[in-house]
């Protein structure tokens, strides 16, 4: 990070000084309970995803067992899981979603 800058022979030491935050996975896990279009809907209103987006990633969990909804910064991350948690709770679904770190 230190360097001749080539034309003057001034050596120009920079110093990154942002460092890029950690990113966190909001992971959808399948059960046996919560309706599909429940799933559906959960992905289009939290994570801002099309109606064919969230019927694939929906589709995805049903079969594979768990599935990636985004990609986020930890404190964004937590948010969306408990948006998701306390809508599945209100409507008595077992949906179950997690943070994993990336
Ligand atoms: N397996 C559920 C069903 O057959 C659908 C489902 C999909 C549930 C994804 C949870 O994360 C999930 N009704």
């Amino acid at each position: 990070r230190n360097g001749d800058d080539g034309q003057t022979g001034v050596v120009i030491k920079t110093r990154p000084k942002t460092k890029k935050p950690s990113m966190y996975k909001v992971l959808m896990l399948n059960d046996d309970y919560t309706p599909m279009e429940f799933v559906v809907h959960v992905l289009e209103r939290f994570f801002n995803k099309s109606r064919e987006d969230a019927t694939r990633v929906m589709l995805n969990v049903h079969t594979r067992g768990v599935g990636i909804c985004g990609v986020y910064t930890y404190e964004v991350a937590e948010t969306k899981v408990t948006q998701v948690m306390d809508l599945a709770r209100q409507n008595q679904h077992p949906l179950q979603c997690t943070i994993e770190k990336e």
